[in-house]
C-alpha cells in the first residue's frame, strides 16, 4: 500500500481535495429546517469510503465473538422481529469544522450537517439478547461493509459500544428510513442508529456484530472521533451531541455569498435546536447582539430537534441574526468555535448577515 501523507491544518484557501469530499457529502440546505422530519433526500450525508453495492437477498448480518449463539440473519429475520420506529436527529462530529482557521483537512461543513428522520428497525437489544451475550464481553463491535484507507491503515468503517451503552432500549438496528427501504448512501439495507450521540456512531451497511474481550482498538474507534486541543495527545472520545441550534435564514438570498435579503416587515424566525445531553430547556434569538428569549414549539420525542420562533421586526439596514440554545443540564452553546484540532464538536453561535431593504 503507498504512504498517504500526513495531514496538516490549514489556513486559506479550500483544497480540491476539500472540494470533492464536500460534493460528495452534501448537506442539509438550511432551509429544510422547516420539516418536521428531514425528507431522505435533503438528509445530510456523511461516508469516509465508497458506498458499498449491497444486495438484499445475499446481504446477511453475522453475530459473533463472545456470544452463546452465533447468527446469520436475513433482512427478512430481522423486518420479522419486534419493529420500533424512532426520529432522531444526527450530526456528525465534524460539523462547523470550516469555522475554524487552521481547519483540519477534512469535509469542510459549515453548519449543514445535520438532520432529522425516522428510523424504523429492530431494538438492538433484542437482537443481542438472541445471541446472548457472553459475561467476558466488554466491547461490541459493529463493522460497516465500507473499506478504505485512513491514518495509512487499510480498514472497514467500524465502531464499537460498551455493554452498557449498546443494552439501552433506544438503539435500533434500521432497515427503513422515513417508511421506505434505507436510501444507498445511508446505509442500505440495514444500518444501526445510536440516538443523541454524534453521527459516528451509527454505523451504516452493517455487515457484522462482534463482541470482544477488550476495549476495541480500531482507527475509527482509538484513534479518530476524539477531542483534542493539540495534535497526538490521546484526547476525549466524541460521545453526545452538544448543545446546538439553527435558524432558517429568512428572505432570500444571493446565489453567491448567501447573503440574505428582505423588506422591512414584521418576520417569523424559524429554527431548530438539539441536544445529545439533556432536553432543550431555552433558545434564544439574537438581532446585532441582543438576545432576548424565542418561543419554544411542543418538543418531538427525546430524539429529535425541537422547534422555535421568534417574531422580528426588521428595519431597513444591515443585521446580523444569531440563535443560542440552552438544555436542561445548563449547557449553552458557546459564541466563539471551542478550539479542536480536528475540528470536532463546534457548536458556537450560528450567525447570518441579513439586509432589509
Ligand atoms: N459504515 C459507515 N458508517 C458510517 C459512516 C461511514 O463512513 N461508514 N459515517 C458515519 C458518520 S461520521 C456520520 S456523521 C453518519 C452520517 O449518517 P448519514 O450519512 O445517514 O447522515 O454515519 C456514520 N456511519
Ligand atoms: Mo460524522
Amino acid at each position: 500500500m503507498s504512504r498517504i501523507p500526513r495531514r496538516p491544518p490549514i489556513v486559506g484557501r479550500y483544497t480540491l481535495e476539500e472540494v470533492a469530499l464536500a460534493a460528495r457529502n452534501s448537506g442539509m440546505p438550511l432551509e429544510a429546517l422547516r420539516h418536521d422530519v428531514t425528507p431522505a433526500g435533503l438528509h445530510y450525508s456523511l461516508i469516509h469510503f465508497d458506498i458499498p453495492h449491497l444486495e438484499a437477498q445475499s446481504w446477511r448480518l453475522a453475530l459473533g465473538g463472545l456470544v452463546e449463539r452465533p447468527l446469520s440473519l436475513s433482512l427478512e429475520n430481522l423486518r420479522g422481529m419486534r419493529t420500533r420506529t424512532l426520529r432522531v436527529t444526527l450530526e456528525c462530529a465534524g460539523n462547523g469544522r470550516a469555522q475554524l482557521s487552521p481547519r483540519y483537512p477534512s469535509i469542510p461543513w459549515v453548519e449543514e450537517g445535520v438532520s432529522t428522520a425516522e428510523w424504523s428497525g429492530v431494538p438492538l437489544r433484542d437482537v443481542l439478547g438472541a445471541a446472548g451475550l457472553r459475561p467476558e464481553a466488554k466491547d461490541i463491535v459493529f463493522h460497516g461493509a465500507d473499506r478504505g484507507i485512513e491514518r495509512n491503515v487499510e480498514h472497514s468503517f467500524s465502531r464499537s459500544l460498551v455493554p452498557q451503552d449498546a443494552l439501552r432500549e433506544d438503539l435500533l438496528l434500521a432497515w427503513a428510513m422515513n417508511g421506505q427501504p434505507l436510501p444507498p448512501q445511508h446505509g442500505f439495507p440495514l444500518r444501526l442508529v445510536v440516538p443523541c450521540w454524534y453521527g459516528m456512531a451509527s454505523v451504516k451497511w452493517l455487515e457484522r456484530i462482534e463482541a470482544i474481550d477488550r476495549p476495541f482498538d480500531g482507527v475509527q474507534q482509538a484513534h479518530s472521533y476524539h477531542f483534542r486541543k493539540v495534535a497526538g495527545e490521546r484526547g476525549v472520545p466524541c460521545r453526545l451531541m452538544r448543545v446546538n441550534s439553527l435558524l432558517a435564514p429568512p428572505g432570500v438570498p444571493d446565489f453567491y455569498t448567501r447573503q440574505r435579503m428582505l423588506n422591512a416587515e414584521r418576520v417569523e424566525i424559524f429554527g431548530r435546536a438539539w441536544s445529545g445531553e439533556a432536553p432543550i430547556a431555552r433558545v434564544e434569538l439574537a438581532v446585532n447582539g441582543a438576545w432576548r428569549d424565542a418561543e419554544l414549539d411542543a418538543p418531538a420525542g427525546g430524539y429529535a430537534w425541537r422547534g422555535w420562533r421568534a417574531a422580528w421586526d426588521a428595519a431597513p439596514g444591515e443585521h446580523e441574526l444569531s440563535c443560542r440554545a440552552t438544555d436542561a443540564a445548563g449547557n449553552v452553546q458557546p459564541l466563539e468555535p471551542p478550539w479542536d484540532v480536528t475540528g470536532f464538536g463546534n457548536n458556537a453561535v450560528q450567525r447570518v448577515a441579513v439586509r432589509v431593504v
